[in-house]
């Protein structure tokens, strides 16, 4: 044993009963030196002790010997109390995030023609798709751009709508309807007050199913989540 190591055996045995946390069997000798191991002796100071007894106390216990009789720290106690130095030690609970601003949001929406009738000299396969039994018979294809919105409750929507061609159409969504006259510029305004996935879609039958779009609205609480946390 270096002149190190037994002169930190004999400080640890010279407290009363820190015998048991070096006895070899006890297995508490890791524990020794903790604060959380030291915090289930209370009093168990290292006053002197004889170094004579450091064999005595390396020796095997015996069976129904004395040593069994000598109060011992229970291991699970250290062990707890290990757990519980820890769970003091860790740091605080973050603040919690502010609570979601509702903001005001510009949004600018073009109806673009994707498939009208204007293109069946570019496109001849049209003429097909427009005639009586074709796939787009009594329809025209258009898009609102974009057709995918996302928001936080609460947000004011300034929305701008560009609708270059001669068609009409019109955007709808629950409590909002605007018309949007053939190339013309429309401005609306609409307050996004519930939380969900609402559709919004054009007036024009023959513009449907395919001129739509969803709003999400997501709940300020996920808003503020999502916010940055500085
Ligand atoms: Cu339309």
């Amino acid at each position: 044993m270096s002149g190190l190591r037994q002169g930190i055996w004999s400080r640890l045995a010279e407290g009363p009963g820190n015998e048991a946390l070096l006895a070899p069997d006890g297995g508490g000798a890791g524990l020794a030196g903790s604060a959380a191991c030291r915090a289930t002796r209370p009093g168990a100071g290292l006053t002197l002790k004889p170094m004579a007894k450091l064999p005595e106390l390396m020796a095997p216990r015996r069976r129904g010997g004395t040593r069994a009789a000598t109060p011992r720290p229970s291991h699970l106690t250290c062990i707890l109390g290990a757990l519980l130095s820890l769970a003091c030690s860790s740091p605080a609970q973050a603040p919690a995030r502010p609570a979601y601003r509702p903001v005001v949001r510009e949004l600018t929406i073009t109806t673009v023609p994707l498939l009208v009738k204007e293109m069946r000299t570019l496109l001849p396969f049209l003429g097909a798709d427009f005639a009586p039994g074709g796939v787009l018979a009594g329809k025209e294809v258009y898009a609102f751009v974009p057709n995918h919105l996302t928001v936080g409750e609460g947000d004011t929507l300034r929305l701008t709508f560009y609708n270059p061609e001669d068609d009409r159409h019109g955007f709808v969504l629950p409590a909002l309807a605007v018309n949007l006259p053939g190339q013309s510029v429309t401005h609306a305004t609409y307050v996004a007050t519930t939380p969900g996935i609402f559709s919004f879609f054009c007036s024009v039958p023959s513009h449907l199913p395919m001129m739509q779009g969803q709003l999400v609205v997501l709940p300020a609480e996920v808003m503020a989540a999502s916010a940055p946390s500085h």
